[in-house]
Formats: structure tokens, sequence, C-alpha cells
């Protein structure tokens, strides 16, 4: 597998479940605050949109976060990233594979431009929304399926991540408390490295 990654994005998202995983990947730099790189042609063969994360699987091509992670917890069940299809646990789970991508994104981005949203229409509801049904899903925790820490996790707890770094955190003691249990995981740490390797220009 070959990972488009570019540090400090949501390519962090991608290359974190990868370490979760164990699975062999290498990684493929772009820079996509160069529009040079951005435009490269065998990069937007992979990704479209000339955004990152991208996932090059044999013939397959993916070019979002919550893609790359439903594709990789069910072409490599080994890898224990989720439960499988008919496993218990598999709906609820998809759910919240879905929840980053579908509602929380959108909601910190409502947070981060303060724009005034109607919740009955916008589809991720609104941010003081969001922030209820992630509290409540990680009781009793302490992952989001319980004691399974799942790909779902990564999209989640890498958003939670993102919204402390960026400064649009509340007061929430039980999220606080899961970015702190998504720190400590080694693969969260791993995929960290990789990133400080990058940024300093040896990918
Ligand atoms: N829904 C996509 C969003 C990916 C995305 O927006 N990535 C940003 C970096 S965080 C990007 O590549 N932006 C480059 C651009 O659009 O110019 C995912 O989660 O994979």
């Amino acid at each position: 597998m070959k990972l488009y990654h570019c540090p400090q994005t949501r390519a962090f998202r991608a290359l974190w479940l990868l370490e979760e995983s164990g699975l062999d990947f290498d990684i493929l730099p772009v820079d996509i605050r160069d529009e040079a790189s951005r435009a490269d042609a065998t990069f937007r063969s992979a990704s479209p949109m000339g955004k990152v994360p991208a996932l090059i699987d044999g013939d397959t091509k993916l070019w979002d976060s919550g893609a790359i992670a439903l594709h990789l917890v069910d072409s490599y069940p080994q890898a224990g990233l989720g439960p499988a299809v008919g496993e218990p646990g598999r709906g609820s789970f998809v759910q919240w594979l879905m929840f980053t991508n579908a509602v929380f994104e959108p909601a910190l981005m409502e947070k981060f431009t303060n724009a005034a949203v109607d919740s009955s229409r916008s589809g991720h509801g609104s941010f003081p929304q969001m922030i209820e049904v992630v509290e409540n899903g990680l009781q009793p925790g302490p992952w989001l399926m319980g004691e399974r820490f799942t790909a779902a996790d990564v999209l989640v707890g890498s958003s939670c991540h993102f919204m402390k770094l960026f400064g649009a955190m509340p007061d929430s003691p039980p999220i606080a408390a899961y970015i702190e249990r998504c720190q400590s995981r080694p693969a969260f740490a791993a995929a960290q490295a990789v990133e400080a390797k990058a940024s300093a220009g040896d990918e």
C-alpha cells in the first residue's frame, strides 16, 4: 500500500490507522501547500480533489479518510481494526466510522467560522449537539466501542486531538481524557514520529 501524506493534515488519521494495523505501507510525500505538488498528475489520479490522505492499495484508490478506514477494516480483518460484517457491534461501529466526516468535521467548521446554523436543516446538527453525542458515546468507554479500540477511535480521536490543537476544545472532561488515551497509544506516537521526520523534510 502507498499513502499520500503531508504532515499536519488529515493524512495523520490514515497514518495513525496504518500504524495501528501493523500492515506494510510506503509513504508518498505530497506538499498540499504547494500548488505544483498538488497538481502532480500521478497524485491527482489517486486523489481527484488533490487532497490528502489518499491510499493506493493494488488497483484500489481511496481519497477520503473514512473510506480508507472502512477499506482497511474490511480488507485486512487480521489487523483487528473493527468488527467484520456479521460480527456483533458492526452496525454501531459503522455509525461511528461515518461520524467524523459526516458530523464532527462540519460541526467543527461551524465553530471555526462562527456560522449561524439551523440545526434542523444542517446534516451535522450543531457543534454543541455534536459534542454531547461524542461525550455520550464515550460512556462507558474507554473507547467508542467500549473495551475495544477500533478505527472509529482513530477518526473521532484524531478529530478531538485537532479540535484541542486548534483551540476549539470545549470544557469537556470526558473528551479531554479520551484525547489523552488516544495520545498514549504507541501507534499514535509512531505516527507523530513519522510526521516530525516529514516536517523536517526527511520523509
Ligand atoms: N474528507 C477528506 C478531507 C481531506 C482534506 O480536506 N485534506 C486537506 C488537508 S487537512 C487537503 O488535502 N487540502 C488540500 C486542498 O484542498 O487544497 C478526508 O477526511 O480525507
